[in-house]
C-alpha cells in the first residue's frame, strides 16, 4: 500500500479505513515514526483547509475522529518506542465560561500534531493552569476564552505564572472569539492563534520547533 492512501482516508474523515490503512502500513513493515509523520501529515492538510475555509468544524471534528482511531493503534508501540511527544501542553477554558467546542478542537489538533495534552476542562480557575504547569512541567499553557466577561482571567494566569517564577520556562498562549492579537499582547501572552490550526502552528512556534514566515 502507499502511505499517502492513510492522508486521503485521512481527509477524507473515513474513521475505519484509518484505523485499518494504519495497521497495514505497520504489518507491511512501516515503522512507527513513519506511519505517525504520515497521519501528522495528514492532520496538517486538514488544518490547511480548515484555515482556508474550504471546510469545516464538522469535517475537522470527524478527521480529528480519524487521527485519533490511527494514533490508538500507534499509541502501545510509540510508548514502547520511546518516541517523546514535542512537548506537554494544559488547555482549559478559563474561569467563569462553560464553552468547550473550540476548546476541544484545539486540544485535538494538539494531539493529532504530536503534543501531549492535559485538558483541564472548563471554567478552570487561575491556580488550577498553574498547579498544572508546575505539577506536570508542563511547556505550554493554553487558555481558551469565548466570553469577553472572561477574558481577563488569562492576564491573572500570566501574572501568576510570573510571581511564581514560571514565566520563562512555561509559555503561554490564548485564543477564542473575543481574542485578539492585540489583546494577547496586551496581557503579556506568549502566543496568540485565532483558529485551532494556527494554534498548532503558533506551539510548534512557542517551542522552538518552527517558525511562521510572517
Ligand atoms: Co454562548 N456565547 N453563551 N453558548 N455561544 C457566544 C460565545 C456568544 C458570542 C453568542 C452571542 O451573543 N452572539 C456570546 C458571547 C458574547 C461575548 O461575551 N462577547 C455568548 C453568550 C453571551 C453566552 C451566555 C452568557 C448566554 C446566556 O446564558 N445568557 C452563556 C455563557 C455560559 C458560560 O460560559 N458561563 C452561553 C452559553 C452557551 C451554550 C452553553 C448554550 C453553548 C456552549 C456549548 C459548549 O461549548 N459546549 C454556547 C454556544 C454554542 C455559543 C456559540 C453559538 C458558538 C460557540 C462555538 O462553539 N463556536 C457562540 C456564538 C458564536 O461564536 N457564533 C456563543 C464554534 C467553535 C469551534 O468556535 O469556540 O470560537 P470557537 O473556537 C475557535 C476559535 O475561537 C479558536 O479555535 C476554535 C476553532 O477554530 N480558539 C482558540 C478557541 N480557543 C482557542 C484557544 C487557542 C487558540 C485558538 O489557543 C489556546
Amino acid at each position: 500500500m502507499k502511505l499517502e492512501s492513510i492522508i486521503e482516508a485521512l481527509n477524507n474523515g473515513e474513521i475505519g479505513r484509518v484505523s485499518e490503512l494504519t495497521k497495514q502500513a505497520l504489518d507491511e513493515g512501516n515503522g512507527v515514526k513513519t506511519v505517525l509523520d504520515t497521519l501528522i501529515k495528514g492532520m496538517d492538510d486538514v488544518g490547511a483547509k480548515f484555515r482556508e475555509n474550504e471546510i469545516f468544524i464538522p469535517e475537522v471534528l470527524i478527521s480529528a475522529k480519524a487521527m485519533h482511531a490511527g494514533l490508538n493503534i500507534l499509541e502501545p508501540l510509540l510508548s514502547a518506542s520511546g518516541i517523546r511527544p514535542l512537548a506537554k501542553v494544559c488547555i482549559g477554558t478559563v474561569k467563569g465560561d462553560l464553552h468547550d467546542i473550540g476548546k476541544n478542537l484545539v486540544a485535538m489538533m494538539f494531539r493529532g500534531a504530536g503534543f501531549e495534552v492535559m485538558d483541564l476542562g472548563i471554567d478552570v480557575p487561575v491556580e488550577k493552569f498553574i498547579d498544572a504547569a508546575k505539577q506536570e512541567e508542563m511547556n505550554i499553557i493554553a487558555m481558551s476564552s469565548l466570553l469577553t466577561t472572561s477574558m481577563g482571567v488569562m492576564k491573572h494566569v500570566i501574572e501568576r505564572l510570573k510571581e511564581q517564577g514560571l514565566g520563562n520556562r512555561v509559555k503561554t498562549m490564548v485564543g477564542g472569539a473575543p481574542i485578539t492579537d492585540e489583546f494577547a499582547r496586551s496581557i503579556g501572552a506568549d502566543g496568540y492563534a485565532k483558529d485551532a490550526s494556527s494554534a498548532v502552528e503558533k506551539a510548534r512556534e512557542l517551542i522552538g520547533l518552527h517558525k511562521k514566515n510572517k
